[in-house]
């Protein structure tokens, strides 16, 4: 029987382009291309396919949402400041159909309270916030647990 391979697509929103180049005490010093340096390692072990995306216009996240029903298996998706705004990103989620894993650098239960709201923890079947670029990681070995149906998870899509 032969194996499918999981493609986990990674959709960062605005802002993280810039990452570790200030406000490393909120963020952390490393760059979004460390992070992602990381991800592929893990994803190398794991035998998964990965992608990465990030932009600074909400539309465009949307149209690369949209485009994951057909090229993707999971997502792990950080919309920065949009997580606290976007109905069009919450939509296009619910839209594409595929399990969702948020992650945040920071912890935002921490911060400022416009910040503890997301308008996709709802949608999404976890979330991962507060422990910087390692966060993604995490995200990604629980979408991989996820998508390799694991009996008797405690999740809903
Ligand atoms: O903690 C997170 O991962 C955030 O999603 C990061 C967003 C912020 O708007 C969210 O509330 C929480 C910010 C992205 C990066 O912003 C930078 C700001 C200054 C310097 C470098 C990046």
């Amino acid at each position: 029987m032969s194996k499918t391979v999981s493609r986990i697509l990674f959709v960062d929103g605005p802002n993280l382009n810039v990452l570790g180049k200030r406000e490393p005490c909120v963020y952390g010093n490393r760059t979004l291309d460390d992070i992602r340096k990381e991800v592929s390692a893990a994803a190398t072990l794991a035998g998964a396919e990965v992608a990465f995306f990030q932009s600074n216009h909400e539309g465009e996240i949307v149209d690369r949402l949209q485009k994951a029903r057909d090229d993707a298996d999971g997502i792990v998706i950080n919309p920065a400041a949009y997580t606290h705004t976007s109905v069009a990103i919450r939509d296009a989620l619910l839209y594409c159909g595929l399990p969702a894993m948020e992650v945040h650098l920071s912890n935002l239960s921490k911060r400022e309270e416009f910040r503890k709201i997301s308008l996709v923890e709802d949608v999404v079947v976890g979330r991962v916030c507060g422990i910087g670029g390692y966060g993604y990681v995490l995200a990604f070995m629980a979408i991989m647990h996820i998508l390799q149906g694991e009996k008797g998870n405690a999740y809903e899509r």
